[in-house]
C-alpha cells in the first residue's frame, strides 16, 4: 500500500484546478483515497468587503500584484507538520518527470499557491515557499493550469493510481536512456492502405524489441535530439 498524498491548492481560479483532476484516473484516485486534494478560492482569506486578492506595483509598472497576507492566512490556516509549499510560477525551476517522481515519493502533505502572471508580492516566496515551480518555457494567464499539470504528474506515480504497475517505469524519460517512446498501433492491421509493421505481427518478440528501439531512437534524433545520450 502507498502512503496518502494530502494537497491543497489556493487558486482565485478554483473550477480550472478542479475541472481537470476530477476526470478518470485521478477522479478514481481521489474516490479511493489514495490521494486528497482540496481546492479552495484564495478569496476565503481575504478580510475586507470586496475581497481583494491584488493592489498596484510599488514601483510603478502594469498590472497588478498578488498580496502577500491572504496567502500568509491561508497557508497557516492549512499547514500541517509535514507541509511542502509549491508556488507555480514561470521564474521557478522547470519541472520534469525526474521532478514528479521525486514530489511522489517524498511528498505527505503539498500547498500549491497558484500566482498571477504579472507577480505575486516576493514576501510570499522569501516567507512561505519551499519550491518555486515552472511548467515550461511559456507564459500561462494564471498558475491555475500549471497547478492541475504538476498534480496530474505527481499523482499518476503513486503505486496503484494507474491500473498497470509497470507503465510508468516504461514510458519515456522514464526508460534508462530516457529517449522517446516507440510508436504503437492496434487493429485493424491494414486501415485504409495503412499498414501496421510487419515485425509486430510475427510474434517474434526479439525482433520487436529491437524493431522498437530503432524506431524509437529514429523518433528521438527528429523530434527531441536533445534528449540522446
Ligand atoms: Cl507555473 N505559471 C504561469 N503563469 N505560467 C507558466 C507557468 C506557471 N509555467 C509555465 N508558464
Amino acid at each position: 500500500m502507498s502512503e496518502r498524498l494530502d494537497i491543497d491548492v489556493l487558486t482565485i481560479f478554483p473550477e480550472v484546478v478542479r475541472a481537470p483532476l476530477s476526470e478518470s484516473i485521478l477522479g478514481r484516485a481521489s474516490d479511493e483515497g489514495t490521494v486528497g486534494i482540496r481546492i479552495h478560492d484564495l478569496r476565503d482569506w481575504t478580510t475586507d468587503k470586496y475581497r481583494k486578492v491584488d493592489d498596484e506595483p510599488y514601483g510603478g509598472g502594469p498590472g497588478m500584484v498578488m498580496k502577500p497576507d491572504p496567502f500568509f492566512a491561508a497557508v497557516r490556516d492549512l499547514q500541517k507538520e509535514k507541509t511542502s509549499v509549491v508556488l507555480m510560477t514561470p521564474q521557478g525551476r522547470q519541472f520534469d518527470q525526474e521532478m514528479a517522481r521525486e514530489f511522489s515519493v517524498s511528498s505527505k502533505h503539498l500547498i500549491i499557491l497558484c500566482g498571477h502572471y504579472e507577480g505575486i508580492d516576493h514576501r510570499v516566496v522569501q516567507g512561505l515557499v519551499d519550491q518555486e515551480v515552472s511548467i515550461g518555457d511559456y507564459v500561462l494567464t494564471n498558475g491555475a493550469l500549471a497547478a492541475a499539470v504538476f498534480i496530474d504528474s505527481i499523482v499518476r506515480l503513486i503505486p496503484g493510481v494507474l491500473g498497470d504497475e509497470r507503465s510508468p517505469i516504461e514510458e519515456s524519460f522514464s526508460v534508462e536512456d530516457g529517449i522517446l517512446e516507440a510508436p504503437c498501433y492496434t487493429r485493424p492491421a491494414d486501415f485504409e492502405g495503412m499498414k501496421v509493421p510487419e515485425v509486430l505481427l510475427s510474434g517474434h518478440h526479439e525482433k520487436i524489441k529491437e524493431w522498437k528501439r530503432n524506431i524509437a531512437v529514429e523518433r528521438t534524433l527528429e523530434n527531441r535530439p536533445d534528449l540522446m545520450p
